[in-house]
């Protein structure tokens, strides 16, 4: 993998770059859809590519791992060749899903002893398996395994939480450094910056996962319900000190706003379930504000979803039309209100890397910011 910076903005510590990677390019800042299980939800690859113009997609180890199993992606070939989706893959380590989905779990040095939130069954992750799990799936970015602590969280906790996440780093890089990819293209490992919302241990996990010297490092346990406030300024400690000639990812973030603020601070990666997730439940991220599309002041409202996006369910469907599909419970409305908002993600961030190319990217945001948490 390779990155390298294109333009840096002088207003702020947002940076437009390019991450090269085996199966292709990706323009920075990026959003990556979430595709948890090999498919981001309600979207075909090929909307994917031609609609919402996608350049790398998200997967879980724990999914992936659970079902179908290892077995079958490596029968087909690697995660790629399994969903057809042949642009860049990131996969998350399970590091967070194990948290967050599986009912009972055990955290010890050693790994984490987990039940499948499918079938019951018990398993145990570690940083070695983890890592020979992403071997397996075949993402061009794979993440190391960690514990995302929850907020709030206890100092003496977070403190050794993060401590045992770095010991989890060096047996990841250990295993991974002596294993190669399967399908004969590289793949890379970004470590995971831990400490809660504690800065001083965020400053010295930063500096410990600089220290590791990968190729991009991430910001995990942040945007797991403290308030934004709390999470731009940990966001802005562990930036200042994690390499400026690496690309910086933090996991699971998160609204427009944040996406944007976050640009500000140096951050060239995001990933969320917001833009799929809220799509279903009829909630519209648009170039001028948001809207619930339940609403009924929708109903006869017949202009396009968001002309300004210029894209094909954008500029196609009526509002109106999207309101009666969702109302009615069809599965089109799942789907083009998941295309409409990821078009809109990608949008943004693509809009971002312009102004900064350009060094109008302060004010745009401060506008966009306005813009993008206004109700409509
Ligand atoms: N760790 C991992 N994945 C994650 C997170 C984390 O801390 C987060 C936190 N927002 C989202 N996804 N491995």
């Amino acid at each position: 993998m390779d990155f390298k910076l294109v333009a840096e903005d002088k207003g702020s510590k947002a940076r437009a770059g390019v991450v090269t990677t085996a199966h292709g390019e990706i323009l920075t800042p990026i959003f990556m859809p979430v595709g948890t299980a090999g498919t981001v939800k309600a979207v075909h690859q090929r909307e994917l590519h031609d609609d919402v113009k996608a350049q790398i997609i998200l997967g879980n180890t724990y999914h992936l791992y659970l079902r179908p199993g290892l077995d079958i992606i490596e029968a087909a070939g690697g995660l790629h060749k399994f969903n057809g989706w042949e642009k860049p893959i990131l996969t998350d380590s399970g590091g967070y899903q194990v948290y967050s989905l599986s009912g009972t779990r055990k955290i010890k040095e050693e790994g984490v002893t987990f039940k499948s939130h499918i079938d019951g069954s018990k398993h145990v992750f570690t940083p070695e398996n983890v890592m020979d799990i992403q071997r397996t799936i075949g993402a061009d970015i794979i993440m190391a395994f960690d514990e995302c602590t929850p907020y709030p969280c206890e100092y003496g906790y977070a403190r050794e939480s993060m401590e045992m996440t770095h010991r989890w780093l060096k047996r990841c890089c250990d295993r991974f450094d002596e294993t190669e990819g399967k399908y004969g293209y590289d793949q890379t490992l970004f470590p995971i910056v831990q400490g809660s919302t504690f800065k001083d241990l965020r400053i010295k996990s930063a500096e410990t996962i600089a220290s590791f010297g990968r190729e991009g490092n991430a910001i995990g346990g942040l945007s797991v319900g403290e308030p934004h406030e709390m999470m731009y300024e940990q966001t802005e400690v562990v930036c200042d000190i994690l390499p400026h000639d690496k690309p910086r990812y933090l996991m699971g973030v998160g609204t427009p706003e944040n996406i944007l603020e976050c640009i500000a601070l140096g951050v060239d990666m995001f990933d969320c379930v917001m833009p799929t997730r809220n799509a279903r439940n009829g909630m519209l991220f648009t170039s001028e504000g948001i809207i619930n599309i339940r609403n009924e002041k929708w109903k006869d409202d017949f202009s396009p979803i968001d002309p300004n996006l210029g894209g094909y369910v954008d500029t196609f469907y009526s509002k109106a039309y999207l309101r009666h599909l969702v109302i009615s419970k069809e599965i089109l409305a799942a789907q083009i209100a998941s295309i409409h908002n990821l078009s809109f993600y990608l949008w943004l961030v693509k809009e971002a890397r312009e102004q900064i190319q350009k060094g109008t990217f302060v004010d745009w945001k401060n506008k966009m910011v306005k813009k993008v948490t206004t109700r409509l």
